[in-house]
């Protein structure tokens, strides 16, 4: 329908009803889709975990209470770059070809980016890209080099490469709003994508912020110290806070008493190196006191497990903190120039993340933390105020979810499904009861085993496979939430473990993926690649 409003417009002449094309043009919403690195729903004070109550994040709150909350929001594959692919295309990762961080992404497919470009839409990225090609289909980019750097980080642009002096989380706030205020054409809708970099490891703070939450004590999951003895992935993988996170690096501990220098930190260049003199100093500075205390306090094993818990906790918070601040100056910014009223906003991150459950920090398997997302959204007019909505939804839902209110019509080939039905907080009959998911990334980083699986409303089917490793496991999220019980073999569940075996099949028949047994040969192989990386 826009489509012919537009063409309608066309031929009657640019001053119908007083307006131009390009006031009409103008009137069609704009879309901010602002997302994090690794943001875990547990540091999101809007869902009340007890982390955010101690480390809370109104300005990102207001998203959700000018809007609505998502509370059952989930990735298709919990790791940065491949969830970037999906919700550009709208299609899980063995379609859209971006199955891992190695991978390339093929810029050449449709995505709801370049649909909207093509209706006349301004279309921009800044930030956090990770997907190694040049971004198609946006009339401006400025993006990270890879990961991106806490501090004086470079960025890429059409024009090449150029360093920014400050901390990311802050330059990227000020390019985004710079860019809405200066340089896009404001006579067309904007689709633009605000990527921050910050809360990914290794949880540089800004200066501002470095002994934030040094006196706050974070509660310790329950599941800190589990050994996952009925569960071989769950057991092997390499991400475990007090075992795996890199003492210098990660937790910035030093030497010795009265030291700066770090303890193993195999990447000082993209960390603490990268920081001018005066940074450095108040970076020294406000880690100096926290860690001679921990030396003086002559830790014990359990001691210290506990004490990085907190470190880590403190940090990532404090990573956090500053995005909050970004999120607060862009809603003002919008709600000062007007642009609110006709603006869809989202706030999501590319995956979640753990924050010590199971042990753990980063994410990528299919339990709770790692695949559930925070998802906030909130457009005026179109989502009543404080709604929030139990329904099932996805990454892959966002592609169809942006055409339609743009009133551009999605590729066939895109699989999720338009989330503007869910707008009112009414969650209709028919709406999907399971998610698919899929995990690729093996061997690499943190050594998580390829698995896939089905998430229901009440239990959860995951399948790991690689070369010896072909083990289910089963969980029923209503009993066991920590997901700490693999009920596989548990005969109460036989029928709810059939019923979910079937309920896979059927997915995999709709996302166009074979069974298992038709291509399980190509990873029993040994693995003859670099070894793997941690
Ligand atoms: C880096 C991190 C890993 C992380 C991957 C992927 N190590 O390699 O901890 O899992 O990125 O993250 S780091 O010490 O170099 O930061 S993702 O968000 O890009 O998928
Ligand atoms: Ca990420």
């Amino acid at each position: 329908t826009f489509l012919l409003g537009a063409a309608v417009s066309l031929m009657l002449g640019s001053c119908q009803a007083g307006k131009t094309v390009a006031d009409k043009q103008a009137e069609r919403p704009n879309i901010l889709y602002i997302m994090t690195d690794d943001h875990a729903f547990q540091a999101l004070s809007a869902y009340g975990h007890p982390v955010s109550q101690l480390a809370p994040t109104p300005n990102i709150d207001r998203i959700g209470e000018n809007g609505i909350r998502f509370d059952q929001g989930f990735v298709t594959n919990s790791l940065c770059g491949p969830s970037r692919a999906v919700m550009l295309t709208g299609k899980h990762s063995h379609i859209n070809g971006f199955e891992h961080n190695s991978s390339v992404f093929d810029g050449s497919q449709e995505t709801w980016i370049t649909k909207l470009h093509d209706q006349g839409y301004e279309t921009s990225v800044i930030g956090k890209w990770h997907l190694v090609s040049e971004p198609n289909g946006f009339d401006f980019y400025k993006i990270l080099d890879d990961q991106g750097e806490y501090y004086n980080p470079n960025f890429i642009t059409a024009e090449g490469e150029e360093q920014i002096e400050g901390y990311a989380t802050d330059i990227i706030t000020d390019l985004t709003i710079d860019y809405l205020e200066q340089q896009r054409d404001k006579d067309k809708p904007f689709a633009m994508l605000m990527h921050h970099k910050a809360p990914h490891r290794n949880w540089m703070p800004a200066l501002r912020h470095l002994n934030k939450f040094d006196s706050v004590e974070f509660p310790v999951p329950a599941t800190y110290f589990d050994k996952n003895e009925d569960r071989t992935a769950a057991r092997e993988q390499m991400m475990t806070v007090y075992r795996d996170m890199y003492e210098g690096h990660d937790l910035k501990m030093s030497n010795e008493y009265g030291s700066s220098d770090y303890r193993y930190d195999p990447w000082p260049h993209v960390g603490r190196d990268r920081m001018t003199e005066e940074q450095g100093k108040a970076w020294d500075a406000a880690y100096r006191g926290k860690n001679d205390a921990m030396h003086q306090a002559n830790l014990n094993e359990e001691e210290l497990a506990l004490w990085k818990y907190q470190r880590y906790l403190q940090d990532y918070c404090a990573t956090i903190a500053s995005v909050d601040e970004s999120i607060g100056r862009v809603l003002d910014y919008l709600e000062k120039t007007g642009l609110a009223e006709n603006t869809l906003v989202v706030y999501t991150s590319d995956q979640g993340f753990y924050l010590g459950e199971h042990g753990w920090f980063d994410k990528r398997f299919m339990y709770e933390e790692s695949m559930r997302t925070p998802l906030l959204m909130q457009f005026p007019g179109k989502i009543k105020a404080g709604s929030t909505s139990d329904a099932l939804v996805q990454n892959l839902d966002f592609a169809q979810t942006f055409l339609d209110i743009a009133g551009v019509e999605a590729s066939d080939k895109m699989q999720g499904q338009s989330l503007v039905p869910l707008f009112e907080g009414q969650t209709p009959a028919d709406w999907r009861k399971s998610l698919y998911y899929h995990f690729h990334e093996f061997p690499g980083f943190h050594s998580v085993k390829r698995h896939y699986g089905v998430r229901g409303e009440r239990y959860k089917l995951m399948h790991f496979y690689y070369q010896d490793v072909d083990e289910w496991e089963f969980y029923d999220l209503e009993k066991d939430p920590q997901e700490v019980r693999n009920a596989i073999n548990d005969p109460e569940y036989k029928e709810e473990i059939a019923m979910m075996h079937e309920e896979l099949a059927k997915l995999m028949v709709q996302y166009e993926l074979e069974p298992f047994d038709t291509w399980k040969e190509k990873f029993k192989k040994p693995f003859s690649g670099p070894k793997n990386k941690l």
